[in-house]
């Protein structure tokens, strides 16, 4: 008898009746308006598929699918889609490895997740699901590009990229381990080689702007430290041996310490360089830059690492003091920060400290806090300007103002705002991702494919194997086509894009999954953006998070869009931790599926709930699962006592049950 069948807690029998019911029904899929409902946008940020939904998935989005729950009860027209970030290296790599091709291997890991996520009982709207390796999705890609590249939003130029010279290959950031190609392990060099990059520094003071988001602190903390945004002076300073239209440039957030500059240091990649060496410096200089380009920014910059460099021969002359200054060459020093170059103050900033303790160059002090001051150490707080012209004896906060306005008096210099935020590098010579949509002719030069001609195809058959270049290129079919203006004979671009592109707009297009003429129709655009509470990781600080912003601002600006921010409210869920060690895929597995065959997907989701504030995580013990099964038991029982009550008919008892159940209900809410 049916009755009988569910008269125990038989979780499994449950679940799989009702996830099955609800898709039937449809009950999840959002419509666009429903009346006297707020419409009420929450979003999970969606996953890479590879292999299963581990227990990190599970703390990510079971709590979050609760939050949509909520919102439903609480009477809003809900949408909690999901979608899959397919494009990306995982995927390569396991064609590489295996021989599978990344597209069969991606959309069985996709079936594989849509299986899992059906047994979390997660409410997704799975008629808006979106998998970004379809072209479908990935031709507004191509389409974003040609837009930002005809509003001078992309452009193409020289980067540094990782490279590796066995393999005759460039490699992602991700593919460089501990200084070496992952592949070969042979240790990988920079290498300049002309990339496409997105305009983001456009929109670095307006990123700074977040008045308008309400965002974890921390997280808008790191993104303020990312952009980095400094106020100082850009200074020159002639060369001592006149070199026709050469002169040196430096940015300084201490200008008040222009008196204390002892040496001057170039980043390794500076082009002034080569043409100021002196004779004798010659080798020594070479073999730096030689060095200096098969080490990490992160490495150069880091602040254990010893501060090295080497003298250039050459000289320049301090602009207010007439003084002349030895330029160094020194990697410290980064080329694509400021102008490449540092006015070495030794005595009041730590790295110039250490650097001229090393060197044997001139200390002098010209911010003085005290009468007997003794410096061991450089001194960055506040103090009286010495041995500093006409300005000593100003507090140095203060002369800061004063000597600036000296300067472009003047004309030795200029006012000048910095950032340390780069232009995104969006190219990638890697095959599983997004192509893309450029063609290069002989006559025409650099032409963009026409918007009518989108999406260019993936194509399928394509070498994996290393072969000393980026797949795309050996595949005659896609490597030659014919130029859009002229007709004749041309070359695509083969890089594909970051797949970082694609995660930054896929929230508008779950708001319009069905549009095929237009990314997405403006009347859906204003009924759901933005969105009301997007759901992560808080890993993503500084890159998805701030490129989303960067998008969404610039689809703005072309009209594509109607608002300045993506997210209105962020949550990022806590660590959950095992063992005192974070649980995670390869050190602390832990495995969901005999949890969830043991107790019951409802168990483990409100196990994952209980363990503590979902911002802050919590440790995971065998015996807390217990208990919550226990307790879903017991509600189990009572349900099914109430019913039985219920079947014999008692009508005044029922009331009492109702009113009180709808008062603890109010309670909730
Ligand atoms: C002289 C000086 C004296 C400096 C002093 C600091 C203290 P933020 O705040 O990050 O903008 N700098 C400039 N360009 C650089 C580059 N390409 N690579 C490495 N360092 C660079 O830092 C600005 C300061 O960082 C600048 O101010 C410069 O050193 C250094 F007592 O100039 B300062
Ligand atoms: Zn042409």
């Amino acid at each position: 008898m049916e009755s009988d069948k569910f008269e125990k807690y038989n979780p499994s029998l449950i679940e799989n009746k009702w996830t099955v019911k609800w898709e039937e029904d449809g009950i999840y899929n959002a419509k666009n308006n429903v009346k006297g409902k707020e419409n009420y946008f929450a979003l999970s940020m969606f996953p890479y598929p590879s292999g299963n939904l581990h227990i990190g998935h599970w703390y990510a989005f079971a709590p979050a699918d609760a939050h949509a729950r909520f919102r439903r009860m609480q009477g809003y027209n809900v949408m909690h889609p999901q979608g899959f970030d397919s494009f990306g290296l995982p995927a390569e790599n396991a064609a590489i490895e295996n021989g599978i091709n990344p597209s069969k291997w991606t959309l069985e890991n996709i079936n594989n997740f849509r299986k899992e996520f059906r047994s979390m009982g997660t409410s997704y709207d799975w008629s808006r699901e979106l998998v970004t390796s379809d072209p479908e999705y990935y031709k507004w890609n191509q389409h974003f590009f040609l837009e930002f590249y005809n509003n001078n939003l992309a452009y193409r130029a020289s980067g540094l990229a990782n490279w590796c010279p066995k393999d005759q290959t460039t490699l992602a950031n991700e593919q460089v381990k501990d200084g070496s190609c992952e592949r070969c392990g042979t240790e990988v060099l920079k290498k300049e080689l002309p990339q496409w990059f997105f305009r983001i520094t456009d929109y670095a003071e307006e990123l700074l702007d977040m008045g308008k988001i309400n965002w974890p602190e921390k997280i808008k903390m790191m993104q303020r430290n990312w952009i980095g945004k400094s106020i100082g002076v850009t200074i020159k300073f002639d060369l001592d041996e006149f070199i026709e239209g050469e002169f040196i440039e430096t940015f300084t957030t201490r200008i008040d310490t222009i008196f204390g500059v002892t040496f001057i240091v170039l980043s390794p990649e500076h082009k002034i360089l080569k043409s100021i060496i002196q004779d004798e410096q010659r080798d020594s200089v070479y073999s730096y830059i030689e060095n200096a380009a098969r080490i990490s920014e992160i490495e150069r910059t880091s602040t254990e690492r010893d501060k090295t460099g080497v003298f250039t021969g050459a000289y320049c002359i301090n602009p207010l003091n007439n003084e002349r200054i030895p330029i160094y060459v020194g990697d410290y020093v980064l080329s694509s920060y400021g102008t490449g170059a540092v006015m070495g103050v030794p005595a009041h900033d730590q790295r110039d400290y250490i650097f001229a303790e090393k060197y044997n160059l001139e200390i002098r002090v010209v911010v003085k806090p005290e009468e007997n001051f003794n410096i061991n150490e450089a001194w960055v707080e506040e103090g009286n300007l010495i041995n500093s012209g006409e300005f000593s004896g100003l507090n140095n906060n203060l002369a800061k103002d004063t000597i600036a306005d000296f300067i472009e008096e003047k004309k030795l210099g200029t006012r000048t705002i910095t950032y340390h935020l780069r232009d995104w590098l969006i190219s990638r010579q890697r095959y599983w991702g997004t192509p893309i949509p450029i063609i290069y002719c002989e006559q025409c030069g650099t032409v963009p494919v026409p918007f009518d001609q989108l999406p260019v195809l993936l194509p399928d058959n394509v070498e994996f194997n290393p072969t000393g270049k980026s797949p795309l290129t050996l595949n005659k079919e896609f490597l030659y086509t014919t130029c859009p203006k002229c007709g004749d004979e041309a070359k695509r671009e083969t890089d594909t894009m970051d797949t970082f592109v694609d995660s930054s707009w896929y929230h508008f297009k779950f708001m319009s999954p069905d549009s095929k003429d237009v990314p997405f129709r403006s009347e859906d655009l204003i009924n759901w953006g933005p969105i009301h509470q997007y759901m992560g990781g808080a890993e993503h600080a500084v890159m998805h998070l701030l490129y989303s912003r960067f998008f969404t601002k610039a689809l703005r600006d072309l009209n594509y869009v109607n608002i300045s921010e993506p997210y209105t409210k962020l949550f990022n869920q806590g660590m959950l931790i095992k063992d005192h060690k974070k649980i995670s895929k390869r050190s602390n597995p832990l495995n969901p599926d005999p949890v969830i065959q043991k107790y019951g997907s409802d168990t483990l989701r409100s196990y994952l709930m209980f363990l503590g504030p979902w911002d802050q995580g919590g440790d995971w013990s065998d015996s807390g699962i217990n208990g919550i099964y226990r307790w879903l038991n017991r509600v189990w029982a009572i349900s099914i006592s109430i019913k039985k009550f219920n079947d014999v008919g008692d009508q005044k008892k029922d009331e009492t049950l109702i009113v009180f159940s709808h008062k603890t209900t109010k309670k909730i809410l």
